[in-house]
């Protein structure tokens, strides 16, 4: 299927911006994904001067063009935009209404002057459209046109510098070095004519444009020379802002994914007839555009939170996987996609405001993951404890008299330093710390010590109350009871120790 150029318009003739059209235009382009990888290229030009015909030629675009039978009418109205078919990098072409139309009368002349800034403020090649044979004229309906041009690049200067190709169409006998000089001459002339503020009296255009010139043969009486030259004019839009191409010195290239909203920014602040600030302005794009990109990115991170987190609840349960830090390894793999998927949308947005809005993303990923890492958390305090248990019944049935706590305090010791570690092997943020687990094992722990503490001592004791209570009778040597005191006598202690410790033991 041929591929689409999805032209719409973008600016109606009574100058309403079509902002549902320009975010369809960017998501069926998959322009946000371009990077600054992307070339916008206006023409203007008088009415009826054939250029929609010319951008139709050279990018394959469908826009309007006149019907030679209805006779020089305006047709395109308003500001229309498409995608130019096969060219790279990615070529958005503006084609935007005649000037001088005898339709508009005289309020044509403001909408003229509108659609000259906003092509100015974001096309990186201005192609400026007129006969040869109006060059040197001094009435030709392009000297208010280049007027309205230059103004506005003065009001815009220093933002971008952008490449003016001026495209002379049905070319005469004329050697094309007089028609560029001549033309030359003039611009020279309308540039100095001017008024300009006093920082830039004396600014070369130069400054301000870097200027191209061609010239085509008529389409309509010399047809085959006409796509001869077209054909050539369209191979220089390939590569076009690489070093040295059409638009290779252009300046302060902003994002493909905030183009809409630049675009209706840029209207609307002409419209209002406000001073066009484009660095302000970028910021302002960078910011919302910024954020956007950090809510989807948080959007498509929760939607996949199901799946991520079975992946997760596997490695938990996988003791394993442990050992092999894998559960780590796997959740910050998981913020690590987040935030390159976020990186690279974001990545040509002023550094400074891309960072801060990086970090609301990380914040925000971490929360997502958090109920991972807490149930990582559990895992690890319910595996510390029966370590503990089965620690403590070990060392509790080797316990001597010297005492329950000096056998078991090590274990517990050694229980805490290895949730430690455990815990600290599966963090992936300072945000993310321990201390609430920790603080609940501790609790786990003293209660279960002082279950089997209790325990311990109370056979302990009673052993040691049995043993006193028979030497007290005086019993010695035949009787069962004699032979219990006499051992307590001996190793008795040890005994006892041993039973309640055993008893101990059976705890939890
Ligand atoms: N003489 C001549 N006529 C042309 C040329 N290219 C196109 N035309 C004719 O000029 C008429 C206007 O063409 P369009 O492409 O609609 O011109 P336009 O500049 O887009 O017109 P508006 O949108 O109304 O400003 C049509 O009949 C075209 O066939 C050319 O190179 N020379
Ligand atoms: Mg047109």
């Amino acid at each position: 299927m041929a591929e689409d150029c999805c032209s719409f318009q973008l600016i109606s003739g009574d100058g309403v911006l079509n902002r549902e059209g320009l975010e369809n235009f960017s998501r069926s382009t998959n322009l946000s994904q371009r990077g600054v990888s992307y070339a916008v290229v206006a023409i203007m030009g008088p009415q009826s001067g054939g250029k929609s015909t010319l951008l139709n030629k050279l990018f394959q675009t469908d826009f309007r063009m006149m019907n030679a039978d209805d006779g020089r009418n305006q047709t395109t109205q308003g500001i229309w935009i498409a995608k130019s078919i096969g060219i790279e990098p990615f070529t958005i072409a503006v084609d935007v209404e005649g000037s001088d139309s005898r339709e508009r009368g005289q309020e044509g002349a403001t909408f003229e002057k509108q659609s000259a800034v906003f092509a100015l403020a974001i096309a990186d090649i201005v192609m400026i459209n007129i006969w040869c044979h109006d060059i040197g004229r001094e009435h030709a309906a392009n000297r208010p046109l280049l007027k309205a041009v230059f103004e506005a690049m003065i009001r815009l200067f220093g933002a971008r510098k952008t490449t003016l190709l001026f495209v002379l169409r049905d070319q005469t006998k004329t050697p094309f070095e007089r028609l560029e000089l001549s033309l030359k001459e003039d611009i020279e002339k309308i540039w100095a004519e001017i008024p300009k503020p006093d920082s830039y009296k004396g600014t070369p255009l130069g400054e301000f444009f870097k200027v191209e010139i061609t010239a085509l043969p008529s389409y309509e009486r010399e047809e085959d020379k006409f796509k001869d030259k077209v054909d050539r004019l369209r191979q220089q839009f390939f590569h076009s802002i690489s070093p040295g191409g059409l638009a290779g010195n252009r300046k302060d290239v902003q994002p493909a994914s905030g183009f809409a909203l630049r675009a209706e920014q840029i209207w609307k602040t002409i419209k209002e007839n406000k001073d066009l600030d484009l660095p302000a302005m970028e910021v302002m794009v960078a910011t919302f555009r910024c954020d956007q990109i950090v809510k989807e990115t948080l959007s498509r991170l929760n939607s996949d939170k199901a799946f991520l987190f079975s992946t997760l609840l596997a490695l938990i349960n996988d003791v394993q996987a442990l050992k092999a830090p894998k559960f780590k390894k796997s959740i910050k793999s998981i913020l690590e996609n987040t935030l390159s998927q976020y990186d690279m949308e974001a990545i040509y947005f002023k550094e400074s405001i891309r960072d801060d809005k990086r970090k609301e993303l990380e914040t925000g990923a971490l929360q997502v993951l958090y109920p991972a890492y807490a149930a990582m958390l559990r895992h690890l305090r319910s595996r510390a404890l029966k370590f503990l248990m089965t620690g403590m019944k070990k060392k509790v049935k080797k316990a001597t008299s010297a005492g329950f706590d000096a056998s078991i305090d090590s274990i517990v010791q050694h229980t805490m330093e290895k949730f430690e570690k455990e815990s600290r092997a599966v963090s992936i943020s300072k945000e993310w710390d321990a201390s609430a687990a920790r603080e609940n094992l501790l609790s786990e722990i003293e209660f279960t010590k002082y279950e089997m503490e209790t325990k311990f001592y109370e056979v302990y004791n009673t052993m040691k109350a049995k043993a006193v209570r028979s030497i007290a009778l005086g019993i010695g040597g035949m009787t069962a009871a004699g032979v219990a005191t006499a051992t307590f006598i001996g190793d008795g202690d040890a005994v006892a120790a041993k039973k309640a410790g055993e008893a101990a033991s059976t705890v939890g």
